[in-house]
């Protein structure tokens, strides 16, 4: 029996089989087996290096977006209004065969963005290109998937069921599991939390499955089996992701209005070039980016230019993109905007900066 038809047995299982209390463990028991085959799938034994073979694109600019959807939703279409590359479209499906790179410019940050060939159901087990333009999307720091909004959220389904089987998760943190192999000393098994839906024997038996015997398992939250077999594995992915709908020039307001209020979804239109600009602003919120300032002493700031750097990121961290041995020289430095109480407020290393906030550096 190959690996798909083992894959495809089990997913059957899983299917028929009540969920209660007494079916518990036998469903996590069966849910490691499918991640197990699903991780030699991707990954075939002997033929080393072949798992991370995809389109050959350099990444650049500051953020790698990839285009992921069926054929003909209009992904080049997209390309071809947001940036200045061309890539054909065509009302023909597989019109793009191979991965076209162009760079959006927007709020002076440079985002590539990768048009990808249409991929199918079945594209995780290799039909079509899917598995290399899987592999090109584990590599993006966003996934843009891209529906036909005539046709229903049929394709968003298939399209995020294909993806999660290859360890890719949309739009969901990691887990928050402390675990670790050991080389003896049995399951060390804790919790900072009450647990619903996991106990001790059933990570115990999800990690026989995994031939692991010995290890330290702690859940600081209430995680479910899957996230626990995510944890084991260790090759997943964590991707925030839009759904966006093409072609609202097709189907009616009240639709349109549907579609808009579900959750990280946008509606567009390509050919008409509406919503477009909205969808630029979800891609920058997403994405996280963020644009510093820098002054220089007895200077205006430095409007034009700026830093791109995550949400989230240090005086540290700016001034290492600044240059790399000025932390060595840091005094401290003075912040003008959203991030402080006063502007300009001295800060240290460890300050977290805001959206255009303005920074200088005093050396020492
Ligand atoms: N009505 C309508 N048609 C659109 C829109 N955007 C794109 N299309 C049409 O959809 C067809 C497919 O567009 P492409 O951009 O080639 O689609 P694709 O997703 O790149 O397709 P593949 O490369 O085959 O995967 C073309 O005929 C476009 O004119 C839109 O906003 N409205
Ligand atoms: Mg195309």
């Amino acid at each position: 029996m190959g690996i798909l038809d083992r894959i495809s047995e089990i997913e059957k299982e899983i299917a028929r089989t009540q969920k209660n209390k007494a079916t518990e463990y036998h469903l996590g028991v069966l849910k490691a087996k499918l991640a197990k085959y699903r991780t030699q799938l991707l990954e075939p034994p002997g033929k080393k290096g072949e798992k991370g073979e995809g389109f050959d694109v350099m990444k650049s600019g500051d953020a790698r977006v990839a285009l992921i959807g069926f054929p003909s939703v209009g992904k080049s279409t997209l390309l071809n209004t947001l940036t200045c590359t061309f890539s054909e479209s065509a009302s023909y499906e597989f019109t793009t065969l191979t991965c076209i790179p162009g760079v959006i410019e927007y709020q002076g940050a440079n985002i590539q963005l990768l048009d990808l060939p249409g991929i199918i159901e079945g594209a995780s087990q290799g039909k079509g290109r899917g598995r290399q333009v899987i592999a090109v999307a584990r590599t993006s720091d966003l996934v843009l998937m891209m529906c036909d909004a005539t046709k229903g959220d049929l394709q968003k389904h298939l399209l995020e069921k294909e993806l999660e089987s290859v360890g890719i998760r949309l739009n969901k943190k990691k887990p928050n599991i402390y675990f670790k192999q050991k080389k003896g000393g049995g399951l060390g098994f804790n919790s900072t939390c009450p647990l619903t839906k996991c106990d001790e024997k059933l990570v115990q038996m999800i990690l026989h499955e995994y031939k692991i015997f010995n290890a330290e398992v702690l859940f600081r939250e209430d995680c479910t089996p899957d996230e626990l077999i995510d944890v084991i594995c260790g090759n997943r992915v964590y991707l925030p992701c839009i759904y966006v709908y093409n072609k609202i020039d097709q189907i009616s307001i009240e639709e349109i209005n549907r579609i808009a209020h579900e959750p990280h979804s946008v509606v567009v239109s390509c050919n008409m070039k509406l919503n477009l600009d909205y969808l630029l602003e979800k891609l920058w919120e997403y994405l996280a980016l963020i644009r510093i300032y820098t002054k220089k002493r007895a200077e205006p700031p430095d409007f034009a230019g700026g830093l791109i750097l995550r949400r989230g990121c240090t005086v540290e961290h700016v001034s290492h993109a600044i240059h790399r041995t000025l932390i060595a020289a840091f005094k401290y430095a003075l912040v003008w905007g959203t991030s402080t109480k006063y502007s300009p407020q001295r800060v240290g290393l460890q300050h977290v900066m805001n959206h255009e906030d303005v920074i200088q550096v005093i050396k020492k």
